[in-house]
């Protein structure tokens, strides 16, 4: 079974890289609308514990983290590539530097200066709960203050500028590729709060850039309840084939966690099926979704024995 099923939230930015990219390809997919913050036991009962936005499901195969899910949905569907031949070492670096340095000063700043724009018919209520939840998630990660956001934006949206500066249509070349939706979901963020979006008249290369990119469009999604989606993956038959590289430093079939390295890092517990420099994968069963797998990248990622551990 190949149908993609993305669960997201409309102002996700990670997931509106993802749907950029399923506009590229021209695909239908399925959408299922994710709670902004926890509690989310719908998406417990298919991640296992992973809490972030987006991620995908294929049957009873789930997929966490967008540079994982980019990988996927490009081997499942080549054509437009997501990782040109122009571009195959320098895309993914580039693309890690988006969601990473460029998203943690972008959408801060966003916030800092344009919180009311964004946020302002939430009852109180909500707003104190959204401030709570996402502390808890970024709990013992430093967090920029607005002198360093302003100074740091400028910097990353100059550096943007100057690589569209020779007229190419995309960030490295006459194609686009992963690191231009990686950069697209900051700058569509950041359009989310007038106030911000003014920030991004003195680049005009990257806002004709970021016109295009929009373009692409978000491919035919239909809706999906997360209850469907729970049904869908304890009806498949079947996984993705993974195996375990013994090498890599986990038997398979051991008991393990794995858990992010960044922030929103609550472990998820499983048998390991799958190790590869590309990812790791887990065998969990759940009371209502059966026996999924659970994907992730290797990148970014921590695995623990429960085995050494217990
Ligand atoms: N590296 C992750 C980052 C995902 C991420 O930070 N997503 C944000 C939303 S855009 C999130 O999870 N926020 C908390 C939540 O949705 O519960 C990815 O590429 O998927």
């Amino acid at each position: 079974m190949t149908e993609l099923i993305l669960h997201h939230y409309a102002r996700s930015p990670f997931s509106e890289k993802v749907r950029l990219v399923l506009g590229m390809k021209g695909l239908h997919w399925k959408s299922v609308d994710v709670p902004v913050m926890l509690p989310k036991p719908d998406v417990m009962a298919l991640t296992g514990g992973y809490r972030r936005t987006p991620f995908m499901q294929i049957g009873a195969d789930i997929y966490c983290d967008t540079a994982l899910m980019c990988r996927v949905i490009d081997r499942l569907h080549p054509q437009p590539a997501l990782y040109p031949e122009m571009a195959r070492g320098a895309a993914p670096m580039l693309a890690a530097w988006a969601d990473s340095a460029l998203f943690w000063v972008a959408v801060p700043r966003t916030f800092q200066l344009g919180a009311k724009e964004l946020m302002g018919k939430a009852p109180p209520e909500f707003l104190k709960a959204f401030a709570d939840d996402r502390t808890a998630m970024m709990a013992g990660v430093r967090r920029p203050g607005p002198q360093d956001t302003h100074a740091q934006l400028l910097t990353y949206l100059g550096w943007l500028e100057q690589q569209l500066g020779d007229g190419r249509p995309f960030m490295l070349g006459a194609l686009a590729c992963i690191a231009d939706f990686s950069i697209a979901q900051s700058i569509w963020y950041m359009h989310h709060s007038p106030t911000v979006a003014a920030l991004l008249q003195p680049y005009p290369a990257l806002l004709v850039w970021y016109a295009r990119m929009l373009d692409f469009g978000h491919g035919v999604s239909h809706d999906l309840s997360s209850t469907e989606a729970i049904e869908m993956a304890r009806a498949a038959t079947g996984h993705a084939a993974c195996a375990v590289d013994a090498s890599l430093g986990f038997e398979p079939g051991s008991e393990v966690t794995v858990n992010a390295l960044d922030y929103g890092a609550d472990p998820v517990a499983g048998r390991l099926v799958g190790l590869s420099l590309d990812e790791v994968v887990l065998e969990r069963v759940d009371a209502r979704a059966g026996q999924v797998h659970v994907h992730f990248p290797r990148v970014g990622f921590q695995i623990k024995s429960m085995e050494k551990s217990a």
